[in-house]
């Protein structure tokens, strides 16, 4: 096992019995909402997936460990902490580990980390992607080189139009990444059901999700596969207010020059500043709508 790796008691022995698991990122805990709610909805979202048949697996980086599954005194301490954990991409980890540093996983590292521990399936909010005016910026989530090499299933809600969303879907392509709807056609917008663009291939049940990521798994291809579910229509939001919203927010970012990886916490802090709590409310549903999709294929996945 990897030296650096620390697979909490309980997720090691639903893993040896082949019992369903499902991994969980920590940005969204520690850049994706203010405390006291991505502690509480982190907790919600560990409660949900065991109501589905699953033990949860919380991962992050504490004092220099890869941590698949954390305690809730831990995921109190990430939230607590807050931005001022660092936002660790793959390239973070080397330092990261070497000076025993704590790091909050993106969907990278969070994939990284759930392959090295043998968890397939693991549930988020939105990915990362290629940037509105990525080409003359170059900013293109590292999420989606992960996506094309590691072999883990991601259930998101799909991504916020911060990004541009027909150019995420040509770079997946390019990469070998299938995006599938689950129960629909098209890819969804994370707050809204709709973006007018379509997904690969539909499927309706996890059970064919496990299926599917099995064959993948099975026949050799390398990399991981994209789940994209939409927010239920009740907690949907109208898509003039998110426009509007993200379309202020792309330009206060420019106009205060933010780049790199500040970017998407920039753009999402001032989303969620102008939406007020309805996009807050609407972003803690989809979550736990993933976590139980999740957690249903997990289970289809050790039936198999
Ligand atoms: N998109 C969201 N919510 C999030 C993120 C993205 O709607 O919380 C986080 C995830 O952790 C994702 C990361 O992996 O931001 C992508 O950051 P970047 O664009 O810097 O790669
Ligand atoms: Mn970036």
């Amino acid at each position: 096992m990897n030296k650096y790796l620390s697979i909490s008691p309980e997720v090691a022995k639903a893993l040896a019995e082949g019992k369903p698991v499902v991994a969980l990122e920590s940005t969204i805990i520690s850049h994706g909402m203010p405390y006291p709610q991505n502690v509480e909805t982190a907790l919600r979202v560990e409660q949900t997936i065991r109501e589905n048949g699953a033990v949860p697996a919380t991962i992050a980086i504490i004092g220099g460990r890869l941590k698949a599954g954390c305690t809730p005194e831990e995921i109190e301490y990430l939230g607590k902490k807050g931005p001022a954990v660092i936002k660790a991409s793959r390239r973070d980890l080397p330092v990261l580990l070497a000076r025993k540093e704590d790091g909050a996983t993106t969907v990278t590292t969070t994939m990284i980390i759930a392959a090295m521990a043998g968890i397939k399936v693991f549930a988020t909010g939105g990915i990362g992607g290629v940037h509105r005016g990525a080409q003359h910026t170059f900013d293109i989530s590292a999420d989606l080189e992960e996506l094309a090499q590691t072999p883990v299933m991601v259930i998101c809600a799909g991504a916020k139009s911060i990004l541009d969303l027909g150019l995420t879907l040509e770079y997946l392509e390019t990469k070998g990444v299938p995006v599938i709807g689950y129960q629909t056609d098209e890819l969804p917008a994370f707050y809204t059901r709709h973006s007018g663009f379509g997904v690969d291939y539909r499927i309706d049940t996890p059970e064919e999700l496990a299926s599917v990521f099995e064959a993948k798994i099975a026949s050799g291809l390398k990399g991981g596969m994209l789940v994209t579910n939409p927010i239920p229509e009740e907690y949907s939001m109208p898509k003039e207010v998110i426009d509007c919203a993200i379309e202020h927010a792309l330009h206060e970012a420019a106009e205060a020059g933010i780049h790199g990886k500040q970017c998407t916490p920039f753009l999402l802090a001032k989303v969620k500043d102008l939406t007020g709590g309805d996009s807050l409310a609407a972003n803690i549903q989809l979550v736990l709508n993933n976590a139980r999709l999740a957690a249903k294929t997990a289970a289809a996945m050790s039936k198999a």
